[in-house]
């Protein structure tokens, strides 16, 4: 998981990965889809860890994959009602539009989602997606999407709970988002948890 990545002109991007201690396996999981002039981003952390919560993340990561192009509220809904019964997941979720220069986000539980926002000008502002508490397949909240601007040179990093608070004082927008993703990982990773980070820097839609 070291390749650097882009979609298009539109994503750069990057993610690194941590099981919990002793575990071949994780149970958190990214998913980066590219869709009409735009990408679908999410992290999910499966309840748990080993084999057991990475097959419940597959199953929502693929729900994610094949249904790319419905809003986040629909997907989040499609992975609740397949999870029914199953251990449950938590999760962060944005689509990127390039042709209009949006970003919406949501998410249910503690997958941390945080946007630098630095392209229109010298000072950097940071944003949280607050999102609510609860469990995808088990307890699904009332849902809400939050709609920003983006500006080329923002930057988005997911980080799921097996990454400790106060990352996002350590993170700048200049960052190389495989490098940051990587660092955030050995400097903040809390092991008694899987931990993943996905970095997506927005390069601008046209
Ligand atoms: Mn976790």
């Amino acid at each position: 998981m070291t390749d650097r990545r882009r979609i298009r002109g539109l994503l750069e991007w990057g993610v690194a990965a941590q099981p919990f201690p002793g575990e071949g396996v994780s149970g958190d999981r990214h998913a980066v889809v590219w869709r009409d002039q735009g990408a679908l981003l999410a992290v999910i952390d499966a309840l748990g860890h080993g084999t057991a919560a990475e097959t419940t993340a597959k199953r929502a990561s693929s729900i994610l994959e094949r249904h790319a192009h419905d809003s986040l509220l629909v997907l989040i809904e499609r992975c609740h009602r397949a999870l029914l019964g199953d251990r449950g997941v938590v999760m962060s979720l944005a689509t990127i539009d390039g042709a209009r220069d949006t970003m919406v986000w949501a998410g249910v539980g503690n997958v941390s989602a945080l946007l630098l926002r630095c392209g229109a000008g010298p000072r950097v502002r940071r944003e949280r997606l607050v999102q609510p508490a609860g469990i995808v397949g088990a307890q699904l909240p009332a849902l809400r999407e939050s709609d920003v601007t983006l500006s080329p040179g923002d930057l988005l990093v997911f980080a799921t709970d097996g990454i400790r608070d106060g990352f996002g004082e350590h993170v700048s927008p200049r960052d190389d988002p495989q490098r940051l993703a990587e660092r955030l990982i050995l400097d903040y990773a809390r092991r008694t948890d899987d931990a993943l980070v996905l970095v997506a820097r927005y390069l601008g839609g046209r």
